[in-house]
């Protein structure tokens, strides 16, 4: 991948979080959504790449998306597959709560998992803790394990999860053990990166998640030399067994089984995402622990945006001023 592409697929994801912005405490996700995806998939197609969406989000609740098999880039350039989440956060959007992001994650063809929009348990840590995790061990045993790696007691351990009622066990075993538990209510793509960055608190992530957002998390971890372990789960295995998820849960099965994939194995770091050479782009959309939000006064607007490059290992923060009459037809029409 040629090195300017990183640059350019960080406008994708300030354009994303400008149109999302429109949205923020207006109630609806799926218009919100709707606008982050046009302005992605806009962006997206100026750019010199042949790509394909590999993974993105919104089979989940029906949200609009980028499908899964859609080419975007002009067709010239550098092969790419390309992992979204346009909103990272749809809810935060909505009700004008913070750490929404606009996300983008970028490989050269093939390195990504193709895997359905479902369920995925992840374990994250950073660098100095990547040989520590196995999941295929307890919760316990790998908090221990960390911890060890870091050189420090449980209770001095720092780990990130969604606060959701499928995770209170879990968080109640952690908090038992002495470790410190950050329960965000949403996002965990944000707190994925934070568990791998150097200067960050967090050291680790555990949660049940979406997979898009899994494969755009292994980008990061790749590019910051973390390490991660995943597994995809059923709906029946994390959400009430209705008949209705009972249905959803076989489907979900059936379409891992084409692709290749068995559910409720093991994934390693190496299996989500293939080689370092990705490109993450974030950008924040309400401000958050990982990044600022939009901010506008007038005519201006400003953005700021985490982007990482995988090859050279290099981690930009990035403060734009946007003067939006200069921006073109097609996004202010969004
Ligand atoms: C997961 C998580 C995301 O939504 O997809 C979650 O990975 C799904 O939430 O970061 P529910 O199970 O409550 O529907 C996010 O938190 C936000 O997209
Ligand atoms: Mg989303
Ligand atoms: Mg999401």
């Amino acid at each position: 991948m040629r090195r300017e592409l990183a640059i350019e697929i960080s406008r994708v994801t300030e354009a994303a979080a400008l149109a999302a912005y429109k949205w923020v405490g207006r109630g609806d996700k799926n218009i919100a959504d709707g606008a982050a995806v046009e302005a992605m998939r806009h962006i997206l197609n100026q750019i010199d790449i042949d790509g394909e969406i590999v993974i993105g989000e919104g089979e989940i609740d029906d949200a609009p998306m980028l499908y899964i098999g859609e080419h975007v880039g002009s067709g010239a350039g550098d092969a790419v597959d390309i992992a979204v989440d346009p909103i990272e956060g749809t809810r935060m959007t909505a009700m004008g709560q913070s750490n929404a992001v606009a996300v983008i994650a970028v490989a050269e063809k093939g390195m990504f998992l193709k895997a359905p929009d479902m369920y995925m348990e992840k374990l994250i840590v950073g660098p100095d803790a990547k040989d520590a995790i196995d999941l295929n061990r307890s919760l316990e045993q790998n908090l221990k394990a960390i911890a060890f790696a870091l050189g420090k007691p449980l209770n001095k351990l720092t780990c990130a999860t969604l606060a959701k009622p499928r995770h209170d066990k879990a968080i109640k075993e952690m908090q038992g053990l002495g470790v410190r538990v950050f329960a965000i209510p949403d996002g965990d793509v944000a707190a994925s990166v934070m568990a791998c960055m150097p200067d960050s608190e967090v050291d680790l992530l555990y949660c049940i998640g979406g997979a898009p957002e899994g494969v755009i998390s292994a980008a990061v971890v790749r590019a910051l030399d973390g390490n991660m372990q995943a597994r995809l789960l059923p709906r029946p295995l994390v959400k009430e067994p209705t008949e209705e998820n009972i249905r959803i849960g076989e489907e979900e099965v059936a379409r891992c089984e084409a692709l290749g994939i068995k559910v409720k194995e093991v994934l390693t770091l190496e299996m989500l995402a293939q080689n370092d050479n990705v490109i993450f782009s974030a950008t924040g959309i309400t401000k958050g622990d990982l990044l600022e939000g939009v901010a506008i006064n007038g005519r201006l607007a400003t953005t700021e945006t985490l982007l990482i490059r995988g090859k050279s290992r290099t981690v930009r923060r990035i403060r734009s001023t946007h003067y939006l009459d200069r921006k073109d037809q097609a996004l202010k029409d969004i």
